[in-house]
């Protein structure tokens, strides 16, 4: 590197480092905390020139982005990908000019050796101990599920599906419906609606592939005189301050967690990367998960 941006202070410390973050958008409770932890870790006393770009969940506006970081001549490039597919192209636009490329959060379909690493979660256990608490809680009689799922073709929705169902097979558990709620609280709400309108009190248990889904869908079932947490049981996926007051006010049955906290994890894998370090392919945070009870206990010293 050698040429920081405007404003950049190239010290004693060394060179600053300019690097593009591609951030999915600002759906969810989640992405405020993963783009919060992203912009401390790439700080201007870290070293780092951070150029941000949230692409309001757009796929071709987050490819864009990526290619215009690429004209720029970054020295690296993170990406939170907003779905798997479609970055075959552009990766390989990248690895051509010699940038760099560290996925973070989410995964693309495209072949390992267009990017550098990934640091992220394993989203498929999430949905996996999601389910399993589900089968256990209520897959011995005959119980009616609807799903409010994340975005469509992104990594975290695809994943936790495919965990979440592998989980519930056997039980009783009967998914009545399984809709997008591209992981936003107004669309939890309105899926939410509908699925009320359509089945009304046949429906037993939501799961919401992540906490916003769900907090909206508290306002659709309350506005249906139903009590969330009683008569339909609700689990998410996340474990933002907002979930998890829900839970601890017990309008939430279970939470699994989703650490949203990759900012410095990144920022080291940049740095090794640029210094010609030999980095994993894949750094995975772990989750936790919580009932009612470990709510109440863990709120207050939630940092996110
Ligand atoms: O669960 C959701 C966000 O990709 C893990 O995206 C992330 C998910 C997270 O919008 O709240």
């Amino acid at each position: 590197s050698g040429s920081g941006g405007a404003g950049s202070t190239d010290g004693a410390s060394g060179d600053v480092i300019t690097v593009g973050f591609a951030q999915t958008g600002s759906e969810s409770g989640w992405r405020s905390a993963n783009t919060e932890s992203m912009k401390e870790a790439f700080s201007a006393e870290n070293g780092f020139d951070l150029v941000f770009n949230a692409a309001d969940n757009k796929p071709e506006a987050q490819i864009a982005a990526v290619r215009n970081f690429i004209n720029q001549g970054v020295d690296a490039i993170v990406l939170a990908p907003i779905v798997s597919d479609g970055w075959d192209d552009v990766l390989k636009e990248a690895k051509d000019a010699g940038i760099p490329v560290i996925l973070e959060d989410r995964t693309v379909s495209a072949p390992d050796d267009l990017y550098e690493s990934w640091v992220g979660l394993d989203f498929e256990k999430e949905g996996e101990t999601a389910g399993k608490w589900v089968a256990d809680n209520y897959g011995k009689q005959p119980t009616n599920l609807v799903v409010l799922e994340g975005t469509t073709g992104s990594s975290a929705a695809t994943d936790r599906a495919t965990g979440f169902n592998s989980a519930i097979e056997g039980s009783q558990i009967k998914v009545l419906d399984s809709q997008t709620g591209n992981f936003t609280r107004a669309d939890g709400k309105t899926v939410m609606e509908g699925f009320l309108q359509k089945y009304g009190s046949e429906i037993n248990v939501l799961f919401a592939q992540n906490d916003d889904m769900g907090l909206g869908a508290l306002d659709a079932i309350k506005a249906a005189g139903l009590t969330p947490g009683q008569d339909i049981k609700i689990v998410t996926i996340d474990a933002v301050k907002d979930g998890m007051t829900a839970l601890a006010d017990g309008e939430f049955n279970y939470i699994v967690e989703c650490n949203p906290l990759l900012g410095d994890q990144v920022a080291q894998v940049v740095k090794d990367v640029l210094a010609g370090k030999t980095v994993d392919k894949q750094y995975i945070v772990e989750d936790q998960a919580f009932d009612q009870e470990q709510a109440k206990a863990v709120l207050d010293s939630r940092p996110y």
